[in-house]
């Protein structure tokens, strides 16, 4: 898609407002100085070594994304259940293994239950695993008849086919396979885990989808669709810690777009994530808001204010003041391993801006040691850089196709600890 004509599609979807200007300019963007990445939000102290940023900085940072932009993830259930629903030891033409697996989460005020999709390598040693929250349902990830189809969907087109009464069609079977190629995956030796993310949250998008959510079975109130499905992430690592052929230390949270906002937030609140990919995940993911270069605070809080805590909204104009901008909160990942992908026509989502975000996010990756980190010339279409932390930019539009797997894989495969 042109940036035009995302551009386009987004200001049609605001509600009437005084248009806001979507800047694709660069020679427009604010001249407003980064916080220190290395600060507590405020400025007051700076860490000088892992220790100060581990005990005195990164708590503080931590609440401040909570607090001002996503909102508090919600406590691990009081009770889970994991049960097998469907397997097979001979998927994807005899390469993986397939687990299909129904989690069960139970709360003061109700239960809720979802099915994750798993394939694993057929390998001797459990396998890492990239887990994802999908768009369109589990079985439009693969064209695969044994794919267990959600009861709910929401109303969309895909490939031509309108979805009106959020009822799954078989026809949206594979539909979505470019975007999980689950055989080039298996073959560079991980696995691959997937929920559909309004199993978690429904995303009406035009409609708070918070009362048929997972957050309906707690007492307490909460609110953030994207702490939802990062919470929902975190419920699949619990699955995957009861797999015997999953390697549950070695997950990578993963996610494209929205859903990749979604990956960043599982992996900085949730420590068991060995590390996370950011692809296309733009405003309020890895770009940097001061830029204010395509989808702004504004925007994205005038359009999706259930996304966020209802803090988010004071900040929409303001983002010069925000005590802390995403490098920061890119930051909290570290030092494990984080790769951000970006698009080059996928401007709405500030390519530019998840560079810069990830180069000033690594020092506090050298804080823990890591010299091989990204500088201005490692930015370019199609030269992956793969140190100590990783980027890309894919030439072409807003997607997660095969060659961002091949260079997540790449990436990981080496940046990984290795099996313990
Ligand atoms: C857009 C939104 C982006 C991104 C995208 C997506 O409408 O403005 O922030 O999240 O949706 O998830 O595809």
């Amino acid at each position: 898609m042109k940036p035009l004509a995302i551009c386009s599609f987004a200001l049609a979807a605001l509600p009437s407002l005084g248009a806001p200007t979507v800047n694709y300019d660069e020679a427009k963007v604010p001249d407003a100085p980064l916080p220190d990445a290395l600060s507590a939000p405020g400025g007051t102290f700076k860490a000088s070594n892992a220790l100060e940023w581990e005990s005195r900085v990164r708590p503080k940072i931590a609440e401040f994304f909570e607090s001002e932009v996503y909102g508090r993830r919600p406590p691990r259930p009081e009770r889970e259940t994991f049960e097998i629903v469907e397997s097979s030891d001979d998927a994807l033409g005899g390469k993986a293994l397939r687990r299909q697996i129904k989690i069960t989460l139970g709360g003061a005020k109700g239960e809720k239950s979802f099915i994750m999709l798993l394939y694993l390598p057929k390998s001797p040693a459990p396998a890492p695993v990239f887990v994802g929250l999908n768009f369109m349902g589990n079985h439009a990830t693969a064209d695969d008849p044994e794919i267990i189809m959600p009861e709910w969907v929401r109303n969309t087109r895909l490939g031509g086919i309108q979805i009106s009464d959020n009822r799954p069609t078989e026809k949206y079977r594979g539909l979505q396979s470019r975007r999980w190629p689950y055989e080039k995956i298996i073959s560079k030796g991980f696995g691959a885990a997937t929920i559909y993310y309004c199993d978690i949250y429904p995303d009406l998008e035009k409609a708070d989808g918070a009362p048929q959510s997972v957050y309906s079975i707690f007492k307490e109130p909460m609110n953030g669709a994207i702490a939802a499905w990062s919470w929902g992430l975190s419920r699949a690592l619990d699955a995957l810690e009861t797999v015997p052929q999953a390697d549950a230390k070695r997950a990578v949270a993963v996610g494209h777009s929205r859903l990749g906002k979604t990956a960043l937030l599982a992996a900085a609140f949730d420590a068991r994530f060995a590390g996370a990919v950011s692809n296309d995940s733009g405003c309020m993911g890895a770009a940097l808001s001061r830029r204010q270069f395509g989808e702004t605070v504004e925007i994205i809080t005038r359009q999706f204010p259930f996304w966020f805590s209802p803090e988010l909204r004071k900040w929409a104009g303001r983002e010069a003041e925000m005590p802390a901008d995403q490098h920061q909160m890119l930051a909290l990942i570290a030092p494990r391993p984080l790769y951000v992908a970006s698009a080059s026509e996928d401007l709405w989502a500030d390519p530019r801006g998840e560079f810069l975000s990830l180069a000033e996010a690594s020092k506090a990756y050298a804080l823990f040691g890591a010299k091989n980190v990204p500088s201005e010339a490692d930015f370019g279409v199609e030269k992956p850089f793969a140190g100590d932390v990783g980027y890309h930019m894919r030439r072409g539009g807003h997607d997660i196709l095969e060659y961002d797997w091949e260079n997540f894989c790449n990436f990981f495969s080496k940046a990984l600890p290795r099996a313990r």
